[in-house]
């Protein structure tokens, strides 16, 4: 492993909202990984707010790729992507870093939807593109509602009983992932973090915080690839991962700002830069 490991980040640039690269990049970054943005999109604010700008970046993303082609990633972290295209576009790079070295993984996020609902810019033709997507991942981590999404399952809340969750997770696996973790499944008091992988089902629970609140995913889906590129198991990386979002979420509700505002992620940052990982594997 390199000492510093390199991930290539493909995702969204939101100027206000906590999501996306401004979530990816400063986790990464205390994590001591390498993060190597490719943005998809500029945004003024993230698609929750009533207002905002989006540019769309995909005409310039084969040429971003391209003078990328002789580096090598020992992880891609793929978010928001807000084209078919682009999708394309993603597609190949995956294809192209496997190609040129087998040893890189790939986190996708299928940024799609939350609380039942489909976000604003998420079409049905990028739906069926991102399942295709999904066949080329080694680990996805879909919400429920992005679960329901994929696998063409009737949306009935967040909350769900340990089989319901399992039969869910096994139908993401037929669409051609390494593995899946499906995030947020609310348990009475619990969430849970379901991890499949190898034929194995794996609930990973931490204390629930009951409020919403925008770019929980991202935040997640960012720690887990911090861990993962620092050489953890996926399902300790999991359990890594919800720990801090169950302190960060139970933070911002005793800050009590707008939950678009995101979670309040920056004064509890530098935990992730000491033993964190360490010390929640211990407990
Ligand atoms: O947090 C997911 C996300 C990422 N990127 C954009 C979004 C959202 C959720 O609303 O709008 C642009």
């Amino acid at each position: 492993m390199r000492t510093v490991p390199r991930v290539a980040c493909i995702n969204d640039l939101s100027g206000f909202g906590r999501c996306s690269l401004t979530t990816a990049l400063p986790v990464l970054s205390v994590m001591g990984v390498q993060a190597c943005p490719a943005p998809t999109a500029v945004l003024s604010m993230h698609t929750g707010f009533p207002q905002f700008t989006f540019t769309d970046l995909t005409d310039g993303m084969a040429a971003y790729f391209a003078s990328w082609q002789d580096l090598k990633f020992d992880w891609i972290y793929s978010g928001f992507l807000g084209s078919v295209d682009q999708i394309e576009l993603v597609r190949d790079f995956f294809r192209r870093q496997k190609a040129i070295n087998p040893d890189c993984r790939i986190l996708l996020d299928p940024v799609m939807g939350d609380d039942g609902k489909r976000y604003s810019t998420y079409t049905e033709a990028l739906c069926n593109a991102m399942r295709q997507l999904v066949a080329e991942a080694d680990v996805i981590t879909p919400n429920i509602t992005e679960a329901c999404l994929l696998t063409d399952t009737p949306y009935r809340g967040e909350a769900l009983h340990s089989a319901e969750a399992v039969s869910l997770a096994e139908k993401l696996m037929t669409l051609g992932c390494r593995a899946a973790v499906m995030t947020g499944i609310i348990q009475e008091n619990a969430i849970a973090n379901l991890t499949y992988s190898g034929g194995k089902a794996e609930f990973s629970r931490v204390h629930r915080t009951e409020c919403l609140f925008s770019g929980t995913g991202d935040l997640f889906a960012s720690v887990l690839c911090g861990a993962l590129a620092g050489g953890a198991r996926l399902d300790s990386a999991v359990q890594t991962a919800g720990m801090f979002l169950s302190e960060v979420t139970q933070y911002t509700l005793q800050q009590n700002t707008p939950a678009a505002e995101g979670v309040l992620f920056e004064p509890l940052l530098w935990k992730l830069g000491g033993n964190y990982h360490e010390q929640i594997q211990r407990k």
